[in-house]
């Protein structure tokens, strides 16, 4: 008989995608077959009380949809399933672990008092000491304290998405350790939560999760859906539930020293690391260090990334433009070469809405002629946002050379953006590095690898550092 399947769900800002990996009858060869099964659309919403919140009941609605259908297609039975997602963003949850309410947005404006507030308490320097993180304020740390000053928490604690959907299905509440890196209330080195960041913001330690590391087998799959025969033997594992780290676990890289371009709404760029580096410079240049597998750290700077070209692709399609993606670039290709790099990440360049007016409102702040915002003027527009991004990842990675010590040979492209070759090419032409290109869907591979290890795993002890890279290759292989 064959092997029994998995399934990766990874939850992006702009998409949700439910993937199913099965193995072939034995004798067959013992390469897996990944085929994405479900796909839909995300996006937060603007509530009825002006918050910006995420399409929950549709996010969870749509991932069960996708693991049903699963079932359907996988007669052999689901071995295992693992969710990653972006970071940050939680659940509320009621004492008996409800739902509360839809999860806001990291985008929403409340963090910015909540920033203020918090780090009356305790210092910017402090925070950046204990945790060796980029001080965003998106961070699930200023969110929580949000919830505080509105009087949200009810002190029956929280989950990040990933986990919360981990949770539902197998009633075990954890915070995955490279997820909760993102929070900005982890401690770098005993990576522990920091009851004196906890102290500051006021929030009960009892509410914190226990962090597991990634590839954590929570238990058997329970609930409703455990009533599906495919379901009767699935286990519930925490892979890296952080979506870069759980991207950066798929690049199928050789030994090297090698970068990467995590691409997406966000660009994060980096380069993977036995060790953090929190010195003096990478505090001055906010570079962030986050968890990876592995017991590892991802050096990276987080900024603007896909978010600028859609948001600019969502008002001309409003003002009667038709513009897709693949015809925006070949039209950016051959327009006018920008006078000036775009400051990509102005805090109104991260925000909601009226995008080509927000980069002019940039351009004449800083005395430079305004662009044709309309449709007619996408291709010019487009042309600024792919240089200046290009630019700004060559800057970074000037910096992540510096900072790590290491030359980098190449950079890996992952994710959806990782499709644009525009945007690989003009990288390539800034960098002067060579460009790989690791699998769109590469949080999925991550994602898989990391189950597929720790189901091979003795003994409910953490995945093996080397079978983790061993499935990502041949997942990388079989594409
Ligand atoms: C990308 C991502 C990124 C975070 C952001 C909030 O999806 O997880 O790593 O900085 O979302």
């Amino acid at each position: 008989a064959a092997r029994q399947a998995s399934i990766a769900v990874d939850l992006g800002a702009e998409s949700c995608r439910v993937s199913l990996l099965r193995w072939p009858a034995s004798g067959a060869g013992d390469r897996p077959h990944v085929e994405l099964v479900h796909r839909f659309p995300n996006g937060p919403v603007q509530a009825e009380d002006g918050s910006l919140r995420w399409p929950f009941e549709a996010i969870v609605s749509g991932v069960e949809e996708g693991l049903r259908r699963s079932a359907e297609l996988a007669p052999e039975g689901i071995a295992s399933i693992g969710v990653d997602g972006w970071a940050v963003d939680y659940v509320r949850l009621s004492a008996d672990g409800a739902p509360l309410d839809a999860p806001f947005c990291y985008r929403d404006e409340r963090t910015k008092a909540a920033e203020t507030s918090l780090h009356e308490k305790i210092s910017p320097a402090r925070l950046r000491e204990i945790t060796g993180l980029q001080l965003q304020p998106l961070n699930t740390l200023y969110q929580l304290h949000a919830d505080r000053l509105a009087n949200l928490d009810a002190g029956t604690g929280w989950l990040n998405l990933p986990e919360y959907l981990l949770a539902r299905w197998s009633g075990v509440r954890v915070s995955e350790y490279t997820n909760a890196t993102h929070t900005e209330m982890v401690e770098l080195e005993s990576r522990r939560w920091s009851q004196e960041i906890l102290n500051a913001a006021g929030i009960d330690a009892a509410t914190m999760p226990p962090i597991v590391p990634p590839g954590t087998v929570l238990g058997a799959m329970r609930g409703p859906l455990a009533e599906l025969p495919a379901f009767r033997d699935t286990k519930i594992i925490a892979p890296a539930c952080h979506d870069t780290a759980s991207a950066i676990t798929g690049i199928p890289a050789e030994a090297g020293r090698w970068g990467y371009v995590s691409c997406g709404t966000w660009s994060l760029l980096g380069v993977p690391l036995d060790h953090p580096v929190n010195d003096e410079r990478a505090r001055e240049q906010q570079f962030t260090n986050i968890g990876l597998d592995g017991a590892r750290y991802l050096l990276q700077k987080n900024m603007n990334g896909m978010w600028l070209v859609k948001q600019c692709m969502d008002a001309w399609c409003q003002t009667g433009g038709t513009w897709n993606i693949e015809e925006l670039c070949a039209a950016a290709r051959i327009a006018e070469f920008p006078d000036a790099a775009l400051d990509v990440d102005d805090p109104e360049l991260h925000r909601m809405g009226d995008m080509p007016a927000r980069i002019n409102a940039q351009r004449k702040a800083r005395g430079l002629r305004t662009l044709d915002a309309s449709p007619a003027g996408a291709p010019a527009m487009a042309s600024l946002i792919f240089h200046s991004l290009a630019a700004r990842y060559a800057g970074i990675f000037r910096q992540i050379e510096e900072l790590s010590g290491h030359t980098l040979d190449c950079i890996y492209f992952v994710g959806g953006g990782s499709r644009n070759a525009l945007l690989r090419e003009w990288t390539e032409q800034a960098t002067g590095k060579p460009i790989c290109t690791g699998a769109v869907e590469s949080s999925s591979v991550g994602n898989f690898a990391l189950q597929l290890a720790a189901l091979e795993a003795a003994d409910g002890r953490p995945a093996a550092k080397e079978s983790v890279a061993r499935y990502a290759q041949l997942l990388c292989a079989t594409g």
